[in-house]
């Protein structure tokens, strides 16, 4: 079970916190190279193309990618036994309750490779839909963190590969997400001035409040930095989710 005295503290101030060498890293090596070899699923390209699964499975081509998800394997069991539980009890304590749910459509194996594409700072579900950009949850919902996104390292994130940039403090932030659009260049600007890109050892993970501004950045090396990505939702953001046919 993980201390949840240093991860609440750094959630409530910065919305991210890094929580220190919990799993094993010859499990993590073993599911690294299980992971390497999933089809990837969603992604963008090296040019900048965004490709959902509908193009990846009619591309006939090699897709040279910068940066793809893959569905992440359902019967893995030091994910089932070890990870999941653990990511639990973390959403257990920040939700103040067991009333979440795991976000169905958003359980992927995150791959980085190299590239040099510019951050895409961005908010994580539900508290934004490029899909319906009008569906604004936070305005909407009883205050309180609506989710929590887990990401946990199959190699060392660091800057040089790729480490997952935020902003501390913007969860504190209601942004009108109808205006995504037009904020997007100011917040391009203000996140290239004030991201922090702290490293995650492996072992360790990262979580993150949706509403803390972050992006996925450059890799310059060239390893793939590849990790798991889960979110936790809470359950009458899931509820809404539902009724309006939103993943
Ligand atoms: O891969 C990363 O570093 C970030 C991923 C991310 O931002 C997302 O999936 O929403």
């Amino acid at each position: 079970m993980v201390s949840s005295v240093r991860y609440e503290s750094d959630l409530f101030r910065d919305g991210v916190a890094i929580v220190n060498t919990i799993f094993d890293i010859g499990k993590l090596h073993e599911l690294n190279t299980v992971a390497s070899k999933l089809p990837p699923f969603v992604g963008l390209t090296e040019g900048g193309r965004w490709m959902n699964h509908t193009d990846v499975e009619q591309c006939v081509e090699d897709i040279d990618w910068a940066y793809h998800w893959a569905r992440t394997p359902e019967d893995n069991t030091f994910i089932n036994d070890i990870i999941l539980p653990t990511l639990q009890g973390v959403a257990d304590v920040v939700f103040d309750s067991t009333d979440w749910g795991w976000q169905t459509t958003n359980q992927y194996i995150m791959s980085n490779g190299q590239h040099d594409l510019a951050p895409a700072p961005h908010l994580d579900a539900p508290y934004l839909w490029p899909q319906m950009l009008d569906v604004q949850m936070a305005k909407d919902l009883p205050k309180g963190p609506l989710s929590l996104t887990f990401m946990v390292p199959l190699v060392d994130f660091t800057p040089d590969n790729g480490a997952t940039a935020y902003v501390p403090g913007t969860h504190r932030h209601i942004y009108d997400t109808a205006m995504w659009e037009d904020l997007k260049p100011h917040l391009r600007t203000f996140f290239n001035d004030n991201y922090i890109q702290p490293s995650v050892p492996l072992g360790s993970f990262a979580c993150l409040y949706g509403n803390c501004l972050h992006s996925v950045m450059a890799n310059k090396t060239d390893t793939v930095r590849r990790g798991i990505i889960y979110r936790a939702i809470r359950q009458d953001a899931l509820d809404e989710m539902t009724r309006l046919g939103l993943g």
